[in-house]
């Protein structure tokens, strides 16, 4: 095959057509990478006029440019914006589309899932946005505490668009965190070890597991709160056993991570980006990759640490200060590495360069800010002070933008196939920089000076005057300055001149294909012996283009790409990804009829959009595999594999056990907060407590054990190629299923006092819901086994379903009785 037919082959297997209907049923990554970081910048020029819009506010002493409930919306939906609409996506947008370009891969592993996570996205942030233009945007502060945010002193809906949209827009964190970690550990190139990755990809896997990890204790705060202000179930009112304090560890628990999930890709950016610019390779590989291990470890035990003035034991303050300080070494670490690899090579000073110095003075300076505010006595003095302000923008936009930029400009020729216009790049930098140390360096000395965070105006004797105008000032200039970087990337793209294929003579493979890159990526993917594939063997994008790699033959309509094993990158299996459809949008507007019935309060009418999301899942499964065995395949190079519906752990099943892993941590937040409001929370113990039920409650766990025997029973008998009673025993752990539901909520009826009455009585049927809802979805588990089973789908080889069916099984049995102890266990101690 010439290697003009297989790019023409290729292109009509992977291609996106044109016009609409290509747009809206595209699951190609490179597509969907793109729109998420347009869309994203688009929101962060909205969150950027409303900082503006702040600064103009505060230009001045006792201004009345907007009153103070439209600035309580500017500030709340600034921050909000900048964190879950701007920076998440961003990330997420740059790993779509980079990362299976640097792992020599054709896509990510689940292509419908990102183009899934990109329409809710899409639409969660619309919600926002509408909700600000019609004047009802959430206003209670970027981390919404209780009591402000609760239904008596947020009566409106502004509260309810936070906790919903946000939570809406979170299902695109979680889909695109499992497909990072499913990608980075499966879909690579053949040949790339673990120690062969891109530094990049492990700070994105790194990232990737903090997410899943940290995310769920927000959405289930999210939720908390929301049933809280929709059916009066007091879980954070302190006069009905709750505690405002559950809402401050449950969103710190997410919002302290959330920081690193921030940085750690943009730091990843300054490794790719650094050694490049200075000619040499990174540094410390080894100490790098041990840094972000004990980074992502620390981060999820420094919560506290912004919750030091709100009256914890000392002993806390003393921990959680150390461990704040502690922090400091692994970033550390880093930072020598980057000094060090400018040390050992010849740093040019372009234009990625200029940023990544910016990044260094700007973030060293919040990181050190950092060190002084995790001293409890300073943070007392400091705490809600225009110095917090100051520090989290140089932590976040040291640590987040500046190598953004710089890894902007480092990759826009792969994204425009162009070189960029001289000079405008320099001048954007100069004023972004400039810009960004008057506005902000200012606000430490403001908030040493006792101005505090998130007031609507001070009077002109407070001497704060003039500090206040030159931020101003210089956000004004900032604005300017990223303006004129959007003038420089718009010209790129429509004005500039072509790009040469790997304009910055880097090593990894990202720069292994003629740019713009084909929809497929790579015409056939490398085996891969050095970090730095392209280093090692200049002839290596050449050879791919001429088919001399793996898969290069374009056939049977089949998206493939190669699957290897996790740790050596030795060949396991290949993949055969799904096309283009329209399933994720359609799924992401029911999806979005759900939140917005929630929103409106139309709580009856939210059960149909959630029947189509079921329906729709379950048509979204049904449409992968296949009637037939087919046996191995040639993959190219002499070499022969089978595909990855006849092995064990295929991406389904590795994204199926990390979905899991989030839903654990959702369960152990939820149990987590139960036992902290036991322990801590006013007016207990409840007038009324669980009366009986414990019959009942037994009839539950039993059932759960019996599901998950017979689940596993199913896949015992799918493994011998016993079809029959597999489906049998699918059947009946369907029926157990449903016990386990019946039980359990009879359990609650029957012996639960109202959940309106008290807190306790509030989380232990948010318990029980907990557990009913996951004996449903092992219900609906086993009925698509068995429903596939009898379609043929299912034989001994392609066991994959039963795989699954009994993950739910399993997980749904120790769900049910983690829940069940909950609830009696208190009983039988007293
Ligand atoms: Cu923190």
């Amino acid at each position: 095959m010439t290697p003009l037919r297989r790019h023409r082959a290729l292109t009509a297997i992977w291609g996106t057509p044109r016009g609409w209907r290509g747009t809206i049923a595209s699951v190609n990554h490179s597509d969907i990478g793109r729109r998420f970081i347009l869309a994203a910048f688009a929101f962060f020029a909205i969150g950027g006029i409303l900082a503006m819009l702040i600064r103009a506010q505060l230009a001045t002493p006792d201004s009345a440019f907007v009153g103070p409930a439209v600035y309580n919306q500017l500030f709340t939906m600034h921050g909000s914006i900048m964190m879950f609409l701007f920076a998440i996506p961003m990330f997420e947008g740059l790993a779509l589309y980079m990362l299976p370009k640097m792992l020599g891969s054709r896509d990510m592993a689940f292509p419908r899932l990102s183009a899934y996570g990109w329409w809710c996205y899409l639409f969660g942030g619309s919600i926002l946005i509408g909700a600000l233009a019609l004047g009802v945007a959430p206003d209670g502060g970027w981390f919404m505490y209780t009591p402000l945010s609760s239904k008596a002193y947020t009566p409106g809906i502004n509260a309810d668009v936070w906790l919903l949209g946000i939570t809406f827009v979170e299902i695109s964190a979680i889909s695109a965190a499992i497909e990072i970690i499913v990608s980075v550990l499966k879909l690579r190139a053949p040949g790339m070890r673990l120690d062969r990755m891109p530094l990049f990809a492990w700070y994105l896997l790194i990232t990737a597991f903090m997410m899943i990890v940290a995310f769920p204790p927000l959405i289930l705060g999210s939720i908390l709160l929301e049933v809280e202000r929709a059916f009066d179930w007091p879980f954070f009112d302190p006069v009905r056993g709750g505690s405002a304090m559950l809402w401050q560890h449950l969103f710190w628990l997410f919002g302290h991570p959330e920081v690193y999930i921030i940085f750690l890709p943009a730091a990843g950016v300054v490794s790719t980006v650094l050694p490049v610019m200075a000619r040499t390779t990174i540094l410390g590989y080894g100490w790098i990759v041990a840094a972000l291990l004990a980074l992502a470890f620390l981060s999820f035990g420094l919560w506290v640490h912004h919750m030091f003035t709100t009256g914890i034991p000392h002993m806390a303050l003393g921990f959680f200060s150390a461990a704040s300080a502690l922090v400091a070494v692994p970033t550390a670490i880093q930072v020598f590495a980057w000094i060090g690899t400018l040390w050992n090579g010849r740093p040019e000073l372009k234009l990625p360069m200029l940023y990544l110095l910016g990044f260094f003075q700007v973030f060293v300076l919040g990181g050190l800010t950092g060190v002084m505010l995790a001293m409890v006595p300073f943070d007392g003095q400091a705490h809600d002070s225009y110095f917090v302000v100051a520090h989290l923008h140089y932590v976040l936009v040291g640590g987040f933008i500046f190598p953004m930029l710089a890894g902007a400009h480092y990759w826009l020729p792969h994204f425009t196939g162009r070189a960029r216009v001289p000079r405008l790049g320099e001048a954007a930098f100069w004023l972004i920089i400039i810009g960004f140390n008057l506005t902000f360096f200012l606000m430490h000395l403001t908030g040493l000076l006792g101005m505090p965070r998130r007031i609507y105006s001070y009077s002109g004797d407070m001497g704060w005057t003039w500090l206040n105008l030159l931020s101003s000032v210089g956000s004004f200039i900032m604005a300017f300055g990223f303006a004129l970087f959007a003038i420089d990337v718009g010209l790129q793209i429509f004005a500039s001149r072509r790009s040469r294929r790997n304009p910055w003579r880097a090593g990894t493979l990202e720069w292994a294909m003629p740019l713009p890159p084909a929809a497929y990526n790579i015409a056939s993917q490398p085996h891969v012996d050095d970090r730095e594939p392209l280093a090692a063997d200049p002839e290596l994008a050449l050879k791919l283009v001429r088919g001399e790699g793996y898969l290069p033959e374009a056939r049977y309509g089949w998206r493939e790409t190669m699957a290897v094993d996790s740790a050596t990158g030795a060949v396991d299996h290949v993949v055969i990804l799904p096309g283009n459809t329209r399933l994720p949008i359609l799924t992401a507007v029911v999806t979005g009829g759900f939140f917005l019935s929630l929103l409106l309060g139309q709580y009856w009418l939210a059960l149909l959009p959630l029947a189509g999301v079921v329906a729709l899942g379950w048509r979204w499964a049904w449409l992968l595999g296949a009637r037939e065995d087919v046996g191995a395949v040639a993959i190219g190079l002499g070499q022969t594999a089978p595909i990855h519906r006849e092995v064990a752990g295929a991406p389904s099943w590795w994204g199926t056990s990390l979905l899991l892993v989030a839903d654990a941590t959702l369960l152990a937040s939820l149990v987590f907060g139960y036992a902290f409001l036991w322990v801590v929370a006013p007016n207990w113990p409840p007038p009324e407590r669980i009366d009986g039920g414990v019959a009942i409650g037994v009839i539950a766990a039993a059932a759960a054990v019996s599901a998950a025997v017979l689940a596993r029973r199913a896949q015992a008998s799918v493994g011998t190629g016993s079809l029959g009673p597999a489906r049998r025993a699918a059947l009946a752990g369907a029926a157990a299923q449903a016990i386990v539901a019946g039980a359990l909520v009879a359990t609650g009826v029957t012996a639960l006092p109202a959940p309106t009455g008290h807190a306790y009585a509030a989380a232990s049927w948010a318990l029980i819901a907990y557990a009913t809802l996951h004996a449903a979805i092992a219900l609906l588990c086993n009925g698509f086994l068995a429903a596939r089973i009898r379609a043929g789908y299912v034989s001994a080889a392609r066991a994959q379903e039963a795989a699954i069916a009994r993950l739910f099984g399993d997980y749904a049995a120790v769900a049910t009785i983690l829940v069940l102890l909950c609830l009696f266990v208190p009983e039988l101690v007293a």
